[in-house]
């Protein structure tokens, strides 16, 4: 107690008394993930107001053999932000680094500091014509902090890579207190060790990301969006080839979404889907600086219809029209959230794969599961669906998550396309991943942050001599 009281004292000093929260109701909002799937228990919240303070605080916290939980918008999925129950543990919240702090419309670059909203990034770069490609349903909370610390993807990977994909710099607090300040704003940059990449996708384990440099895209004048029904999976990659000759470069979304997920948004969301149902759902869109993409969109559907591909489908006529297209997506995670106990999963395998995969993984819940029922949906174009199972009351949770693993191992695929391991999946990633990669993961670890100051508990498991062969 006298150890966290010195602390506290320090803390304080260093970012100002109104900076560091200990009232449970204060902490409260930090020590619950946004689903309320994690509960933790910090001993205190601490608020930076810049790069320098967090620095210093992670030097006190060193001093005194504190571990730190980092934290941005707090909008993850599996848990990676979220204390441990200790009560031992600082959470540092970087959500006072708020500033975007240029914006560069002709080199197309951004620098901005870890706490700003993803969204708030996006509407500075629409005033200059310009995108910032990570579309997220979290996007009005989730920060530039996390996002690079989860490598988030979203509905704009297929066209533009997760996260990873735009970062061209960053600056990063290691857990001596040093800031390495990498914030380049180069296209081009092979001298030596690309080091940034250790930290994007760490989910705050190597170091805390203060600020980062991204690349921009010009913002698409034109965009088309189309909803369509088939038969099955199988169907829906042969139209993701056709849309890929198509619309070409100009495709940026292509998610596949189940009867079953549009079943749960219709009574659980209010909305009805405007086309006759099919087994499957798909979204597609098309997002272009140049014109052509509704008559691009016309040949795919054509072809769709001639071919006896699609069971029905509806081009959306205006801006509001596909808005309520993607509402239908959009609404697929809280109309589970209502429906009952789901069990989330992240899963991706090579595109043409996914159909045996599927059913693999139904055999293999069914096998373990009388009473569960499937909520399958999201980006097909990428090989990532969130595999979610609804539970009944009977059903053991682990043995349905080892059934959706286990067929995820057998089809040579990840546990994590892209919500991370978070603490969720520690203990799965430990049981599948082959035993030399969370060796190397160790060794990282280890070279970094060896005291284990940095989010203790996620990512890595604790070294073991197992892991799959
Ligand atoms: C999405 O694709 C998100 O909508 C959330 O990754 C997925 O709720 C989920 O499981
Ligand atoms: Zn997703």
């Amino acid at each position: 107690m006298a150890e966290q009281d010195a602390l506290l004292d320090q803390l304080r000093t260093i970012c100002g008394p109104a900076a560091v929260l200990t009232a449970p109701g204060d902490i409260e909002p930090y020590a619950v993930d946004w689903k309320q799937s994690f509960v933790g228990s910090p001993f205190c919240v601490v608020r930076p107001g810049n790069t320098g303070e967090v620095a210093k605080v992670v030097a006190a916290c060193r001093k005194h053999g504190t571990s730190i939980v980092p934290q941005g918008g707090n909008t993850g999925l599996a848990g990676g932000a979220t204390p441990d129950a200790s009560s031992s543990q600082v959470l540092l919240s970087l959500n006072r680094l708020t500033r975007i702090r240029s914006l560069d419309p002709i080199g197309m670059t951004v620098e901005v500091e870890a706490g700003t909203i993803l969204q708030s990034v996006k509407e500075e770069a629409a005033k200059k014509e310009r995108l910032l490609p990570v579309s997220l349903a979290a996007e009005g909370s989730a920060t530039i902090g996390g996002i690079v610390s989860t490598n988030a993807g979203g509905v704009n990977v297929l066209r533009h890579g997760m996260t990873r994909a735009l970062v061209l710099g960053l600056e990063v607090v290691l857990a001596d207190g040093t800031i390495v300040n990498g914030l380049r704003h180069l296209r081009k940059d092979n001298a030596g060790y690309d080091w940034k990449q250790l930290f994007i996708g760490a989910e705050g384990t190597l170091g805390i990301v203060t600020a980062a440099v991204l690349r921009l895209v010009p913002a698409p004048r034109h965009s088309v969006t189309a909803l369509l029904s088939v038969a099955d999976v199988e169907t829906a990659i042969a139209l993701y080839a056709k849309a890929q000759s198509e619309i070409g470069d100009a495709l940026s979304a292509f998610e596949l979404i189940s009867g079953e997920s549009i079943a749960l948004v219709e009574r659980h969301a209010g909305l009805k889907s405007p086309i006759a149902a099919g087994e499957w759902f798909l979204l597609i869109e098309a997002a272009s600086s140049l014109t052509g993409l509704e008559a691009a969109m016309q040949v795919l559907l054509a072809a769709a219809f001639e071919e006896e591909l699609a069971l029905d489908g509806v081009i959306a006529a205006s801006h509001q029209q596909a808005q309520s297209l993607w509402a239908l997506r959009e609404h697929v995670t809280e109309a589970e959230a209502r429906e009952g106990r789901g069990l989330k999963h992240d899963m991706s395998v090579p595109l043409t794969v996914m159909p045996a995969y599927l059913a693999d993984a139904r055999a293999a819940v069914a096998a373990v599961s009388r009473t569960a029922r499937l909520n399958v949906f999201g980006h097909l174009g990428d090989g990532n669906l969130h595999y979610n199972v609804l539970l009944g009351p009977e059903d053991h949770p682990a043995a349905v998550n080892r059934a959706v693993h286990d067929a995820v191992v057998r089809h040579r695929g990840s546990i994590s396309a892209e919500h991370g391991l978070g603490q969720y999946r520690v203990g799965e990633w430990q049981r599948t991943k082959p035993a030399a990669e969370q060796a190397l993961a160790h060794t990282i670890k280890q070279a970094i942050d060896p005291a284990g100051l940095f989010n203790p508990g996620k990512v890595l498991a604790a070294p073991n001599k197992g892991g799959a062969a």
